[in-house]
């Protein structure tokens, strides 16, 4: 057994089944070893090593598990940083293995040569380790995966590539030597009684409660909605829990923050008593104003509590067990004025964003797409989303429902995660229908190169339903709003125009399905066909690039640069008619 069978042996035993990379001499040894574990350790080829990191976030998020992910030397490992750091910021544990030249060459200034430690310093800064001798591989890959799991971060180990054909060998039980094993369990952190009993304390005495819910509480779904109704509070999700409650509960508010709805805002700005469950959401503008609402917070993580809010309750536990344990504690309040009111602004809210959606555009209404889609979501689908103004569709008008599970890359927002994270659900869930919601920008960003993966692989799927939804613009549309409203100037076209692209006629040269989309009342049919297909599927939709992204609450500042930006917007004809359109249908519900 050579150092690298030891690698995907080893990592096999810790329950890492699938590892997604790309290859090269840096990790030749790790590429003959992998074609020889295939049986026990799955492989999926990607394009480009991003894409790889960002499927092993994704995975990570998607089950739970530990992400894996493997690249070459040198131009192999830089690439893989992006999403890498992707699962860093979104706290799901990532490991890397990554090739190096060989021993006798570093430092010499070698060809591929890299300074990887310092490269993954701070990425992997939880833990990265170049192996030396084949006795210490051991204890690198033990200590890769146990660190990731247990601090939720990305590890990395470097092997240099004439190690990885050498004969592994156990250390020996001598001085200088360690001897580390296999297992993890999960948390179950549950906080001290005293703590939960003050807890409850603050949370009896609040007559208006709001609850916000972050990923930390995907997997307390049952106690979210228990602790929300005994404390008749209304809950609002921030974009990486949206899948914790279903939107069809009549006081869940959706999302907050500049993506999310004006009932969540009313609820913040509103509630006396704030109990954050497993978010760091990053907006502190958008929580209660400090010193209007007594807080609680609960997070695995200690460093992430009072973050954003000062909070007089700090508990580190998982959500699920200390939900569980603080609900005997709590008082059932009555219903009430707050509770009612919540819901009467969830109810108005629903009806302002099918309005909305419902306004015509040139030639289609962005929200449109997504309410229809909304509407025929199969149970259970798993939905991604990309960076760009579909961040805001998806958070608003998509209504998740129980089962179903949906992602992005949350902290470091960047363009280019939405396909390759429906790529890994597809491999995780295969008998599960995914939707990607993509905008032009990041198709043509790697988009692209993430459907010839797709074309590759989707035979092996028990259920090949996967949908990338290509909003076609021909805009970089987010940027260009927050250049309007942030920064008070109209669209430069140099910078934000995207070539328009024949996404469909692409998907058709693939052997995938491709669908195009240029008339709103064809919107439905469109969705149908593309749940209906024996196979993935581009629906390339033709949008109109000026229907705003409105922020929940309009502050002074972005009234005054919108007003700046008209002097020099090139298309601001549709801009204020779209803008007017979408205003009046906040304010007119339901009166087109
Ligand atoms: C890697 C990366 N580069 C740049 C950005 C900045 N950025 C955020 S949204 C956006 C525009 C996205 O355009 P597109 O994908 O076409 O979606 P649209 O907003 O038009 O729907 C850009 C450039 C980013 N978040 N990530």
């Amino acid at each position: 057994m050579t150092v690298s069978d030891f690698v995907w042996s080893r990592l096999g035993e810790w329950g890492l089944k699938r590892v997604f990379g790309y290859p090269g001499d840096g990790v030749g040894g790790l590429d003959l070893a992998l074609e020889r574990a295939k049986e026990k350790m799955a492989y999926v080829q990607v394009r480009h090593e991003e894409m790889a990191a960002f499927m092993a976030s994704a995975h990570a998020k998607f089950t739970g598990e530990v992400g894996l992910c493997y690249a070459t030397s040198g131009p192999g490992a830089i690439h893989l940083l992006t999403g890498l750091y992707d699962a860093k910021m979104d706290h799901v544990p990532v490991v890397a293995i990554v090739g190096q030249q060989a021993r006798t060459a570093i430092g010499a200034h070698y060809q591929q040569e890299v300074d990887l430690q310092a490269l993954f310093k701070d990425v992997a800064s939880e833990y990265v380790v170049t192996a030396m001798v084949p006795e210490q591989i051991r204890h690198c890959i033990d200590r890769a995966v146990r660190i990731a799991a247990t601090t939720r971060s990305v590890t990395c180990v470097i092997i240099p590539n004439d190690l990885q054909e050498l004969a592994y060998k156990d250390p020996p039980l001598v001085h200088g030597t360690t001897h580390t094993g296999v297992g993890y369990a999960g948390p179950a952190k549950l906080p001290e009684q005293s703590l939960l009993h003050q807890a409850a304390d603050v949370l009896n005495a609040g007559k208006k409660v709001a609850i916000l819910v972050g990923s930390g509480a995907l997997g307390a779904t049952d106690e979210v909605i228990a602790i929300a109704e005994k404390l008749q509070a209304g809950v609002s999700k921030a974009l990486l829990g949206k899948a914790v409650l279903p939107d069809s509960l009549p006081w869940c508010t959706g999302g907050l923050g500049l993506l999310g709805t004006k009932p969540s805002w009313d609820l913040m700005q509103e509630c006396d008593t704030l109990l954050m469950i497993g978010s760091s959401f990053p907006y502190s503008e958008f929580l209660p104003k400090p010193g209007t609402a007594r807080g609680v917070q609960i997070d695995l993580d200690g460093t992430r509590l009072s973050l954003r809010y000062p909070m007089e309750i700090n508990m580190v536990g998982d959500s699920a067990t200390a939900l569980k344990a603080l609900l005997p504690l709590l008082e059932q309040k009555k219903p009430g004025s707050w509770r009612k009111e919540i819901e009467s602004n969830v109810e108005a809210w629903w009806k302002t964003l099918e309005d909305r959606a419902m306004q015509p555009a040139n030639p289609i209404n962005p929200q449109r797409i997504f309410w229809e889609a909304s509407k025929r979501l199969p149970e259970n689908c798993i939905m991604t989303g990309d960076s760009g103004s579909v961040a805001n569709w998806y958070g608003r008008d998509i209504k998740m429902r129980r089962g179903m599970m949906g992602s992005l890359s949350g902290s470091l927002a960047s363009l280019g995660a939405a396909t390759p994270y429906a790529v890994a659900a597809k491999f995780a869930f295969p008998d599960r229908v995914v939707l990607a919601f993509i905008g032009d920008g990041a198709m043509q960003m790697n988009g692209l190169n993430v459907m010839i993966t797709i074309s590759k692989y989707w035979r092996e799927w028990s259920n090949p339903k996967l949908i990338v939804m290509v909003l076609n613009n021909q805009d970089l549309n987010q940027v260009t709003w927050e250049e309007r409203v942030q920064l008070g100037s109209g669209k430069t076209e140099s910078t934000q125009a995207i070539p328009d692209f024949a996404y469909d006629k692409y998907a058709e040269l693939l052997g995938l399905k491709g669908i195009v989309v240029r008339d709103p009342e064809k919107l439905g049919a469109a969705w149908d066909e593309a749940f209906a297909a024996d196979r993935p599927v581009i629906m390339n939709v033709y949008a109109d690039p000026n229907v705003p992204p409105l922020p929940p609450h309009i502050t002074f500042k972005d009234a005054k640069n919108f007003l700046t930006m008209m002097a020099t917007e090139p298309e601001l004809g549709s801009v204020l008619k779209n803008s007017a359109k979408e205003l009046l249908a906040s304010v007119l519900p339901s009166k087109h």
